[in-house]
């Protein structure tokens, strides 16, 4: 007899698509089953069906949906989560019109978290890490990338990875990128190839703890032949590589990401045509993170419907980090995304999912609900997948299951309507 059996629910998204990540116009199309059931033992998917189907099923539990949404555990996949302090004290330079860069450049912005990341203890910052994470399942993500970057040295690195992997005791599956290249330390000014080589030679250290490499290519941190450079070396090592490319300027990121072969290239809002049109014939997935362009306060968000259009697979994820976009919420994200990327819920629901899983290497195990995979499943308090992003800021979510479990719950129910 298996363990639960989830039954009546209004539309079960199991974004149960073939193989490979969703190009183009297949982002459109949501695999979903009205009236489903899903059947759960020992921590995997068992069943997938009508609750019809699911009626002569045994089961120790039987949770009735009442016709509520269920999906696949949300995925987000560029996270900035271990960092010591905050920089809310940023935000009136930045009213007056000082850009992100501009605060950079005279120490503030990530040499400020540098600075906070160092002093604190390795314990704080699993612990704050923690606090983040356990706020992200409660949104309904339930597999989350989390990079370093806020070290730029060997130790407080380490100190970032290392906390990491403590957190593997969470029920959040996390997936580690070493960013050591997140930012020029002052003492290395005009020293830029000498502390790439800084970072490289970290690279044997950092293999048990990272599975990606990613590097902050932008106007006066790292420049585009720097970073493929850098990024070349690091996949000759063995790691996947991830850039975060055509963020601020466009500097032809996104079609460095594409000649080296990243698994992932992140931002691109300022993508060029070219950059646009190598994405689309190419494997690297387009992480876009219009949260940052929002608390930015930018006008010109990335091009998600040309990218789309032509045909790339496109992702969503928050971004999470102290400066630029301080939110775990990946389902306002969700409705940037409809609001400023024009995308439609269906191109949506699939980029927090099924592509979000093969940004971070992750696309046979999680995204889907489908027999033999990890239960990672959420009720929403909703009767459609349309009104998700929808309804905004507010957090939707009911139940999360994780690998089968209740992890969390919403204490008050919302009323039928
Ligand atoms: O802490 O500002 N863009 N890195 C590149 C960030 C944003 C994170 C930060
Ligand atoms: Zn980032």
């Amino acid at each position: 007899m298996m363990d639960t059996l989830l039954i009546n629910i209004g539309q079960l998204l199991t974004m149960d698509h073939e193989d490979g990540p969703l190009k183009g116009k297949k982002m459109s199309i949501l695999p979903m089953i009205e009236n489903g059931a899903v059947g759960i033992d020992n921590g995997k998917i068992v069943f997938v069906g009508t609750t019809a189907e699911a009626m002569q099923l045994q089961a120790k539990e039987r949770i009735d949906c009442e016709g509520k949404l269920v999906s696949p555990g949300l995925i987000d996949p560029h996270t900035h989560l271990v960092f010591g302090g905050s920089r809310e004290h940023e935000v009136p330079l930045k009213l007056q019109g000082v850009p992100y860069l501009e605060i950079l450049k005279h120490g503030g912005g990530i040499h400020s978290t540098v600075r906070a990341t160092k002093q604190a203890t390795a314990t704080e910052l699993r612990e704050k890490a923690r606090f983040h994470l356990d706020r992200m399942l409660s949104f309904g993500v339930t597999t989350v990338e989390a990079k370093s970057g806020y070290g730029l040295d060997q130790e407080t690195e380490c100190k970032q990875m290392a906390v990491l992997k403590e957190l593997e005791d969470h029920p959040v599956d996390l997936v580690s990128t070493f960013l050591g290249a997140h930012a020029l330390p002052k003492e290395y000014e005009g020293r830029v190839d000498e502390f790439l080589q800084l970072i490289l030679s970290m690279l044997p250290a950092i293999r048990s703890y990272a599975e990606f490499v990613d590097i902050f290519c932008e106007t006066g941190v790292f420049t585009v032949e720097q970073s493929k450079r850098f990024l070349l070396k690091a996949k000759e090592l063995g790691f996947g590589i991830k850039i975060h490319a055509d963020e601020i300027d466009p500097l032809g990121g996104t079609e460095a990401a594409v000649e080296i072969g990243a698994v992932s290239a992140d931002h691109l809002c300022g993508a060029s045509n070219r950059g646009i049109e190598m994405l689309t014939n190419s494997d690297t997935i387009a992480v876009l993170l219009p949260g940052t362009t929002f608390y930015l306060n930018k006008e010109v968000y990335a091009r998600a419907r040309d990218m789309i259009d032509g045909g790339a697979a496109v992702a969503l994820a928050t971004d999470f980090n102290p400066g630029s976009s301080p939110t775990e919420n990946l389902q306002f994200i969700m409705t940037i995304a409809m609001l400023k990327l024009k995308m439609k819920p269906e191109e949506i629901w699939n980029a927090v999912t099924v592509n979000a899983a093969y940004a971070i290497r992750r696309g046979e195990a999680a995204g889907k609900v489908k027999i033999g995979r990890q239960a990672d499943l959420v009720l929403w308090d909703a009767y459609n997948y349309l009104y998700v992003p929808y309804h905004y800021g507010v957090n939707h979510v009911n139940t999360v299951w994780k690998k089968g479990k209740v992890v969390w719950r919403r204490e008050q129910s919302c009323i039928h309507i």
